[in-house]
């Protein structure tokens, strides 16, 4: 469904945007192949939405061939920063699809340069702060680290994370905070609490390992205790309703061929995403 034969670029509102960059990646899986299994799924999808009743496909969904990106770290986030640019600039809401959660961070740069006053929530099973990840500042454990140097940073869903990230946390001069998801399926922070002191505007990152390894194994490092499917939805309902979300993207999918349920649920889950921003928020909704 995410591209409709009918629609063409200039109708469509939200534009999907594979980035199947694969350099930093760790331990295992192809996650070069995650938009490529993101679409195949998307197409079984029904374009009805038995939830809100709705067909969120009628706003007009285009999806981007994959562009050409340089392997180099910085020059693919400078390559993904002014695709997304120029997407935004054409009043296009932007999904990105991963690869490595790496291309976060030329999505970031390009909304915070047109939205100085954004946020960045990030829903990721590790803090991803570490300065550098086997010599690398652009690997996919850096990612927030990145982020916070841009701006506020909010991480939820963490279980997994190193020594040298919660010091970071503790400093004082990074605008960055950790919802455990142990506190989150305590039931003593609820979604409300955890948007305070955010701005209204929003840039969403999901890295697919925020859901639970049973449900979510094919990520290149799975861990437990994660969100369940309406887990996650609740979630974004809220925080789609709450908040200004001006883009998403949904990365870190690595397909594994024997067991493709894992490529639907981020098919569906990206879909979800779309309707809830078209339908929930008023009047500022697609
Ligand atoms: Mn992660």
């Amino acid at each position: 469904m995410f591209t409709e034969k009918n629609v063409e670029f200039d109708k469509a509102r939200v534009v999907i945007l594979p980035l199947p960059y694969n350099k930093t990646g760790s331990y295992r899986g192809e996650v070069s192949d995650g938009p490529g299994a993101i679409f195949d799924a998307s197409q079984e999808l029904e374009l009805y939405d038995e939830e809100t009743d709705l067909t969120p496909a009628d706003i007009g969904i285009f999806t981007l061939s994959p562009p050409e990106l340089p392997v180099a770290p910085e020059l693919m986030i400078d390559r993904v920063y002014s695709i997304i640019k120029g997407l935004i600039k054409k009043n296009k809401f932007v999904v990105s699809l991963g690869g490595d959660h790496t291309v976060t961070i030329g999505a970031a740069k390009a909304y915070k340069e047109l939205y100085p006053n954004i946020d960045f929530f990030v829903l990721d099973a590790h803090s991803d702060l570490r300065n550098k990840y086997e010599g690398n500042k652009f690997s996919h454990a850096c990612t927030s680290r990145r982020l916070s140097e841009m701006g506020r940073v909010k991480i939820v869903g963490v279980r997994s994370m190193s020594k040298e990230e919660i010091d970071y946390t503790r400093g004082t001069s990074h605008p960055c905070e950790i919802v455990y998801m142990r506190d989150i399926l305590r039931e003593n922070r609820n979604m409300c609490n955890v948007l305070e002191g955010l701005s209204d505007n929003i840039y969403l990152s999901l890295d697919l390992d925020v859901l639970d390894s049973g449900i979510m194994p094919s990520v290149q490092t799975p861990q437990p205790g994660g969100f369940s499917w309406y887990g996650i939805l609740g979630f974004l309902k809220i925080l789609i309703r709450e908040k200004n979300v001006l883009g998403f993207d949904v990365v870190e999918l690595s397909p594994i061929q024997a067991n493709p349920a894992p490529d639907f649920l981020a098919a569906k889950l990206v879909y979800k995403m779309i309707g809830y921003k078209r339908f929930l928020k008023k009047p500022r909704n697609l």
